[in-house]
């Protein structure tokens, strides 16, 4: 196992990259999708079972570990790997993002933000500063740089003035992190829908250095085509050499889309959220179990599924389960989309390093396209 934290792409088709993370907690095969484990928990799976289903990394957030159950404590118990025994990589976002989506109080300088926290209205500050410390104490392996995230549509001159200030966070992110062996940094990229204003952000990144770039501010609003059409230049602003990380995305077609168009890792709470709403994500597309079609049904989720919950039970039972509000219901439908979605990975993976991406994406297509059945 390396000791240092290294990229190495291994193989390349048309935009799309496939390659290895190597970190002193184990490596991360890319492109890389990270399930969220916001609250230090995957919601409704063991982290064992995380494993199983393909993840090398996972996702914590700054903002919900902060408040609750603290930094500091985190670290006196031994750091987020041992508090949630997962030994592997785990990724922190810096917590400006979740700020402005979920506290309340919101007051917002350069210095950085004050706020009241969602669980019980206590003021909180976050700054480049803070949040550096505070992903030291957890441990993160892969640290965000603290950035602000502007909702879209935004007027240009908002986000302009938003991703300028990124920057400047961005450079006292990096002054704030230090040097510390084995242990990456990753800057974010800003700019909205605008070319100039993303090439300017990726400028500004390079100039001060990071082990990753994170291409941020997208899927907040301005929908899939908007998305790629940025996707179709950003990546390329970035260095080759390192990972880029699209943050927040998302649906298996987004997925399929972004790594399409050089994106190497990618979060997104939808595979364990719906998998609590009774929503199943197949090759086929998206199943609701809920759905009264399904009630006398004996036939697996997807027959081609090896996960647990497509090998051991009906769709009579999930049915059954999600109606009867059993807790079996969202660890069995949040297993099973994790493996989707990690099979999908894998799957792409596999594809680039064959040079066969353009057939593996018509075949992805063509599945989808005849729907539940
Ligand atoms: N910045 C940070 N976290 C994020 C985003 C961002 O722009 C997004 C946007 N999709 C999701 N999570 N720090
Ligand atoms: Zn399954």
């Amino acid at each position: 196992m390396s000791d240092r934290f290294q990229f190495s792409v291994q193989a390349t088709d048309g935009r799309a990259r496939s390659g290895v993370i190597q970190t002193p907690r184990g490596e991360i095969r890319t492109p890389a999708f990270m399930p969220v484990g916001t609250a230090a928990t995957v919601k409704a799976m063991l982290p064992e079972s995380v494993r199983a289903t393909g993840a090398d990394i996972l996702l914590g957030n700054t903002y919900h570990l902060m408040l609750r159950p603290g930094a500091e404590r985190i670290a006196r118990l031994g750091g987020l790997h041992r508090f949630m025994n997962w030994p592997r990589p785990i990724l922190t976002d810096s917590g400006g993002f979740q700020v402005m989506s979920l506290s309340s109080l919101r007051k917002l300088t350069e210095e950085g933000v004050t706020f009241s926290s969602h669980i019980d209205g206590s003021k909180h500050v976050l700054s480049p500063e803070t949040s550096m410390e505070i992903q030291r104490l957890l441990g993160s392996d892969i640290v965000m740089a603290f950035d602000e995230c502007p909702a879209l549509p935004a007027s240009e001159e908002v986000v302009a003035k938003s991703m300028r200030m990124s920057m400047r966070w961005a450079q006292r992110s990096r002054d704030a992190f230090g040097d510390r062996p084995g242990h990456a940094l990753f800057g974010i990229m800003q700019g909205g829908v605008t070319r100039e204003l993303r090439e300017e952000s990726a400028e500004a990144l390079k100039s001060i250095g990071f082990e990753g770039y994170a291409i941020g501010g997208l899927a907040v609003g301005e929908g899939q085509e908007a998305m790629f059409g940025v996707l179709d230049y950003a990546p390329g602003f970035l260095p080759e050499d390192r990972p880029r990380y699209l943050m927040g995305v998302g649906k298996p077609d987004d997925i399929v889309g972004a790594v399409l168009r050089g994106v190497d890792m990618m979060d997104c709470v939808l595979p364990s959220r719906s998998g609590r709403t009774g929503q199943a994500w197949t090759r086929r597309g998206q199943v609701n179990v809920k759905n009264a079609r399904h009630a006398d049904d004996p036939r697996p989720l997807d027959a081609h599924c090896s996960c647990p919950a497509c090998t051991g039970y009906s769709r009579a039972y999930l049915h059954h389960v999600f109606r009867a509000g059993e807790m079996i219901s969202g660890m069995l439908l949040t297993w099973h989309n994790l493996h989707y979605f990690q099979e999908l990975m894998a799957g792409l993976r596999d594809a680039i390093s064959r040079g066969q991406l353009a057939g593996f994406v018509a075949e992805f297509e063509a599945m989808r396209a005849q729907g539940d059945i």
